[in-house]
């Protein structure tokens, strides 16, 4: 192999280790939607160390508010987004602070 094959080699070798190393080691993000007055899916299951986003489809405020007092959003406006990364297994209860009677849960397990 001459000089420049051999450039091109460890220049393609390093491009490879870049992306590798920017890979993201993390569990996936889940989404929750805000329809209609309900948190959708209202529970939902996750791996210790995902993160949830909740995003408001509804045209009036809604709020994500722990019933423990673990995270709590602003009042989120249409398209507003709001998201907490559970690291500790459990069941977390929460429900919007305008309109107590929506309610949903997360379910943490252990992580992998
Ligand atoms: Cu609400």
């Amino acid at each position: 192999m001459n000089y420049s094959g051999m450039l091109a080699r460890s220049a393609m070798a390093m491009l490879v280790g870049f992306f590798v190393a920017v890979a993201p080691a993390r569990a996936a993000d889940v989404e929750v939607k805000i329809d209609n007055f309900v948190y959708n899916p209202q529970q939902v299951t996750v791996k210790a160390g995902a993160t949830v986003i909740w995003t408001n489809h509804d045209d009036i405020p809604h709020t994500v508010t722990s019933s423990t007092g673990v995270f709590r959003s602003k009042a989120l406006d249409t398209d507003d987004k709001f998201s907490f990364t559970f690291t500790t297994p459990g069941t977390y209860k929460y429900f919007c602070a305008l309109h107590p009677h929506m309610t949903g849960s997360i379910v943490v397990e252990a992580g992998p």
